[in-house]
């Protein structure tokens, strides 16, 4: 029904050995045999969640699932508004249970542990990674080993990798510097990996374009969002894809990946024309979550960008917080800095006239505001102290915007 297969020679793999990079060193990816399969879901807006499509997830036993997916697709008039543009959607994947995007590849990846009889798992992580292995590792019974960069994750995250459980190791190093060393943990330790690496977790990521068309009943002629590690550029491409194959679909969204000014490997790539990337030994920004100088599926994500038409761009610090707010402030929508990446990076493209006035534009937002409350507080004025009487309050609210 599927095989693993490497994206670079081809090269086959029994999808039961446990394995994450081809032999030749290219990225594995799943692949359906699309023709034979049976698919019993209906693109029919009803009853959306990642276990909806499971005709086309890789596995076979009973889901380790906490409920990911179904998150809301809002259409944000006001802020299309004010930015120029008619139809912008945001799909806020904040509202999945851990509150970030990660819980769909999580759902499959854990299940998959199980299914190869694997009785513990690991992965490096920014921190939604973490957050959220460590839950569905809780719920399945598994033992739970993260790696963190040492003072460099949002506190929301180290606090839910710490409550369910995980063994949680602050790393004296980068997000890429813990990549590989998780990789060493789990040939040497044999834990399951469960970074993007692993191509089963990124079948879960790719149910956010099942979702989108599911809902929108249409292909969107763009889909916006964050790049760090570059799997969910990469994974949503492949939704599409398998959607057209399938021909629920005859058309793929421009796929459209934006970084962060400090940490734009993939950019950089895009614009020399390159397919991989040159890394960055120190990359920097705010948003923690993308703070990536060493994508490892690059490869892939820049195929699924120059394939599908799109650009790779990149928006500064001070762009991100300024879009983080305006979600917010406009529309309601709370999302963290990585999340208000692809908000900004929509403004500059529509400022470019990249993205015209009546262009379908999803904006995927990965990760909730909660995830990060020290950011907010630091970019947002604190609250004013004010004594308890009432014209002390009539005052600072008067000369308070
Ligand atoms: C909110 O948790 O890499 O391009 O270790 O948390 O698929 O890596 C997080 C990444 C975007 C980038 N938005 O997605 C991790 C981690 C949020 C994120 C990304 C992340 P990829």
């Amino acid at each position: 029904m599927y095989t693993l297969a490497c994206i670079e020679c081809g090269k086959e793999y029994d999808p039961d050995t446990v394995i994450y990079t081809c032999e030749c060193g290219g990225l594995l990816e799943v692949r359906f045999d699309l023709d034979s399969l049976e698919i019993n879901f209906k693109l029919d807006g009803r009853g959306m969640k990642v276990w909806k499509y499971r005709d086309l997830l890789p596995v076979t036993t009973d889901p380790v699932t906490i409920n990911e997916g179904g998150t809301p697709l809002y259409r944000c008039e006001k802020l299309g508004k004010v930015y120029g543009i008619e139809n912008l959607f945001v799909k806020h994947e904040g509202m999945n249970p851990s509150g970030s995007f990660k819980d769909r590849g999580m759902t499959v990846g854990v299940t998959k542990a199980i299914e190869l009889g694997r009785t513990a798992v690991a992965c490096a992580s920014t921190g939604n990674t973490s957050a959220s292995m460590a839950m569905y590792a809780a719920k399945g019974g598994l033992v739970a080993v993260v790696l963190l960069p040492k003072g460099k994750v949002a506190m929301g995250k180290v606090a839910q990798a710490l409550i369910y459980g995980a063994k949680v190791l602050a790393i004296r190093g980068n997000f890429d510097i813990a990549l590989e060393l998780v990789r060493a943990v789990a040939d040497r330790l044999g834990f399951y990996l469960l970074n993007s690496l692993n191509p089963f977790r990124l079948e879960g990521q790719k149910t956010i374009a099942f979702e989108i068309v599911d809902e929108l009943g249409y292909v969107p002629e763009r889909i916006v969002l964050p790049v760090g590690n570059a799997g969910n550029i990469s994974a949503i491409y492949k939704g599409f894809n398998e959607l057209r194959e399938l021909g629920f679909i005859d058309s793929v969204p421009r796929m459209t990946g934006i970084q962060a000014e400090g940490a734009r490997p993939v950019v950089d790539a895009y614009e020399n024309g390159m397919s991989d990337i040159i890394p960055y030994g120190s990359p920097e920004t705010l948003a923690t979550a993308i703070r990536i100088g060493n994508p490892v599926n690059a490869v892939k994500a820049l195929k699924a960008i120059r394939e599908s038409g799109g650009v790779a761009l990149s928006v500064s610090d001070e762009e991100i917080i300024s879009a983080q707010k305006d979600l917010a402030r406009i529309e309601g929508i709370g999302v963290e800095p990585a999340s208000a990446a692809s908000i900004a990076g929509l403004k500059k493209l529509i400022e470019r006239g990249e993205i015209s006035r009546d262009d379908d534009v999803v904006c995927v937002v990965t990760g909730h505001l909660l995830k990060d409350p020290e950011e907010i507080i630091s970019v947002c004025d604190n609250p004013l102290e004010v004594d308890p009487d009432i014209n002390e309050i009539r005052r600072a609210i008067s000369t308070d915007k």
